[in-house]
């Protein structure tokens, strides 16, 4: 079917009313099954976001999973050195996930396959956010996760009667969610560029509703999450396939602590798989040492923190309520007592900071020997609340610079002279060799030496042009 004989209905809300049952008699009923490729473009950043191992795409993987149901699906990540052919003529449906930082990127592939009269999807975080705007380089535009709209998607492509927009009435319980086909990326070209970890995922959501996040507008309010049998089998089952029982899984849950009850009972049951594990957490709980505790004796070793700023103004106005500064020696603290290291986040570029910020900053992870610490400058994302805000302000519109380490306005307190040299100075002390044996020393020697080790050579090189 050519995009030109498609019925594109408008963007109206579509209803999500078709059955699982009469998608099945629907899908039987095709003649020949049609060919999709699904795409994670590379992004066009000049930093090292999407260099070196990159983490396997569990978006795109979910995507090709419930595709591959009903569909042909070939399955491309640029960022491993896979190529997007030119030539679309072999595929019926070009499907493309994008964030910002790709979307330049996405909406040129997007382009190109309309052009050849495909079927093209644009869905992921930037489509969902500013889905107009998207809605130019494809046929529909997928606003949020592809499961919840998944029966009325499936059964237009197989007719042919596509809309511009794809959005759920409401959010399917996750109990829904098939276990993801790793073999999409594990069979691929070049899966060796693929990290170890295997991203997994138990919750969905956040109702914390940080202005600057982009998953209260994606997923509203609501935390979703999978019942921990689910959970667990799909360890288990990678744990099979790998003939290993230490096998190291990545959560990708917006906030997997959010509800301290099944949080903490997931990870009973996972210390009796014997796994590893890391996760992106918020800090609500981890000041009480019991929740720390079962997390390191259930296999974790990193944990991603966002601790943003040590200034409470700023604090305040992002309205990040769980990250309370009296807590934050409390919850490093409670890790390390149980051998679990830390990569802390920091951003600079409030309105609210002040050269005080850094050395406040330098002070907090040498006292606290934060092992791995990560630097950002503030980026308000399309879609935000804090973009709608700061948008007057903004110094690029180019979505290639949207990767978290471009200088993108002027705070009100601090020249940006001044804060790119302090944000550079800081980065560098923090990576010097000395400082590096004061916060590391005694600690196991492994990976984590090895990111320090790196950073201390990608760090050297730094300079404050670069985040212009
Ligand atoms: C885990 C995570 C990470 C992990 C792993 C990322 C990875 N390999 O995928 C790590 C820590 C590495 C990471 C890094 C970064 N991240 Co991050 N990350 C997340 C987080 C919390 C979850 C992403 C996830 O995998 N969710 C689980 C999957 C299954 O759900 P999903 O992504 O929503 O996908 C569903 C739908 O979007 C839809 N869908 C997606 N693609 C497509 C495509 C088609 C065709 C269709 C039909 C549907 C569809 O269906 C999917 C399945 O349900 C999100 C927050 C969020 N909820 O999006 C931030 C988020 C994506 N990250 C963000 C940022 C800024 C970054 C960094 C730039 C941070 C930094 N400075 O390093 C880097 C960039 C990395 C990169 N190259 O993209 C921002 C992006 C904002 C934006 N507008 O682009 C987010 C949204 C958080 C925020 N601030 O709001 N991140
Ligand atoms: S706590 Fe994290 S996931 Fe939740 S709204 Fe804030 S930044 Fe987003």
């Amino acid at each position: 079917m050519l995009a030109d004989d498609l019925q594109t209905a408008g963007t109206a809300n579509p209803r999500n009313d078709v059955s699982a049952e009469s998608l099945e008699r629907l899908a039987a009923e095709q003649k020949n099954r049609k060919k999709w490729l699904v795409i994670q473009p590379k992004s066009q950043t000049s930093m090292m976001v999407d260099s070196g191992s990159v983490s396997m795409p569990l978006n795109l993987i979910m995507v090709a999973t419930l595709a591959g149901k009903l569909f042909d699906v070939t399955f491309i990540d640029e960022r491993t050195g896979d190529v997007v052919p030119e030539d679309f003529s072999g595929y019926d449906v070009i499907a493309i996930t994008s964030r910002t930082l790709n979307a330049t990127k996405a909406y040129r592939i997007g382009d190109r396959a309309l052009a050849q009269k495909k079927i093209v999807l644009l869905g992921g975080v930037h489509p969902t956010m500013l889905h107009e705007e998207a809605s130019q380089h494809c046929t529909s535009v997928v606003y949020g996760e592809i499961e919840s709209i998944w029966n009325e998607l499936a059964s237009d492509i197989i007719r042919g009667t596509m809309k511009g927009l794809y959005r759920a009435q409401e959010l399917r319980p996750m109990t829904a969610m098939h276990r993801p086909d790793f073999s999409y990326a594990l069979n691929s070209k070049n899966a060796k560029r693929y990290s170890a970890l295997i991203p997994i995922l138990a919750t969905k959501g956040c109702p914390v509703g940080c202005n600057f996040c982009t998953t209260p507008t994606v997923y509203g309010k609501s935390y979703r999450y999978r019942e921990i049998d689910l959970v667990l089998e799909e360890m288990r089952y990678h744990q099979e396939r790998l003939g290993k029982k230490k096998v190291n899984f990545s959560f990708m849950d917006d906030n997997i602590s959010f509800r301290p009850q099944y949080f903490t009972e997931l990870l009973e049951e996972m210390a009796k798989l014997g796994v590893r594990w890391n996760a992106n957490i918020s800090m609500n709980f981890l000041h009480k040492p019991e929740v720390a505790e079962v997390a390191g004796r259930s296999g974790c070793d990193l944990m991603s923190i966002g601790f943003e700023s040590l200034n409470p103004d700023i604090l305040k106005t992002i309205n990040k309520g769980a990250n309370r500064l009296q807590n934050y020696s409390t919850v490093v603290g409670n890790l390390h007592n149980n051998d679990i290291a830390i990569q802390g986040y920091f951003m600079f570029g409030f309105d609210d900071d002040t050269d005080k910020s850094f050395q406040a900053t330098y002070d907090f992870i040498m006292q606290n020997r934060i092992e791995f610490p990560v630097f950002s400058l503030v980026t308000p994302f399309p879609g935000t609340p804090y973009y709608d805000e700061m948008k007057p302000r903004l110094r690029h519109f180019d979505w290639d610079k949207y990767d978290t380490y471009h200088y993108m306005f002027e705070p009100r307190k601090i020249s940006g002279e001044k804060l790119l040299e302090n944000f550079v100075k800081l980065q560098k002390e923090v990576y010097k060799g000395r400082s590096i044996m004061q916060r590391m020393q005694g600690k196991p020697l492994n990976w984590v030496w090895f990111v320090n080790f790196m950073m201390n050579r990608f760090t050297r090189k730094l300079k404050p042009e670069f985040y212009l």
